[in-house]
């Protein structure tokens, strides 16, 4: 899964046009290095950033969304909390709805279950807003994130969403410390026990740059890293900003898995 920001923060805002043929490139490029699903996101979770309002993330979003599906063959993911944004994006031709929120936004579950397209339920506490200050868990990180997503998954199928549509995501770096984080990837194998794929987000984030003192644009080698961790642990979708070494070092790592299952 490749990333594609429609953030001003990650395009120049220059204008409509600006925009929209700065995301078909990037899109192209995505497609081009070996992305089978494009998540389009017009609202920033990094932690402490500001929400976005409905309006401006429509007019964002939809712009592209569009866009994708006239142009590229490939599934548009649009990780988005909004209702109206769900509901719209899928009259659009859109794939699949990612959201860190898990539908947990007044009327985000019954817009979702009206999509019938897949959904991404991903682990967070809080709002991206306030989700770093002090992170805490009773339990061990690993047991939380089961016990939300199980009563997440319930909360769906109660609400139409069946299992197979649903997707699960444990949230790295959503409200969750390095050690957290570590300790969750380590762990991976709990979510396995829920039986649903499992996407993977870690391109880039506070838990390369902490462990390596690397900032954002240095944080590549520190990725890859976890991305073949992530699919040695049983991941089956990864999030990530640079597809083509991501799909190298997981195509590396599928030809070692592989040789174990054929010759088991
Ligand atoms: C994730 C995401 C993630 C899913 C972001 C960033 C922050 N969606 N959206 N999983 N992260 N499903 O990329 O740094 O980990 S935005």
């Amino acid at each position: 899964m490749g990333i594609l920001n429609v953030t001003p923060d990650s395009f120049s805002d220059g204008g409509h046009h600006d925009a929209l043929d700065a995301a078909r490139r990037h899109a192209e490029r995505l497609l081009t290095e070996g992305a089978a699903i494009i998540d389009v996101g017009g609202e920033s979770t990094r932690p402490g950033a500001e929400g976005v309002p409905l309006e401006r993330e429509r007019e964002r979003v939809l712009p592209v969304v569009e866009m994708l599906v006239r142009e590229f063959d490939a599934l548009v993911s649009v990780d988005t909390s909004a209702p109206e944004i769900m509901t719209e994006v899928a009259a659009a031709g859109a794939g699949m709805i990612n959201d860190v929120r898990s539908l947990t936004r007044p009327g985000a579950l019954e817009a979702a279950a009206a999509t019938d397209l897949p959904v991404c339920l991903m682990h967070m506490l809080g709002e991206p807003q306030t989700m770093q200050r002090a992170p805490h868990y009773d339990q061990p990180i690993e047991t939380a994130v089961v016990d939300f997503l199980e009563s997440q998954i319930a909360r769906c199928e109660r609400a139409g969403i069946s299992r197979e549509r649903l997707i699960l995501d444990p949230g790295f770096g959503f409200a969750k410390t390095l050690e957290h984080n570590l300790r969750l990837l380590n762990r991976m194998d709990a979510l396995e026990a829920l039986e649903l794929p499992l996407l993977v987000g870690m391109s880039r984030k506070s838990m390369v740059g902490k462990t390596l003192g690397r900032g954002v644009d240095e944080r590549l080698p520190g990725s890859l890293a976890l991305a073949v961790m992530a699919v040695e642990r049983g991941g089956h979708i990864i999030r990530v900003h640079d597809v083509a070494p991501t799909v190298d070092a997981v195509n590396m790592t599928w030809a070692v898995l592989q040789e174990r299952i054929d010759h088991e």
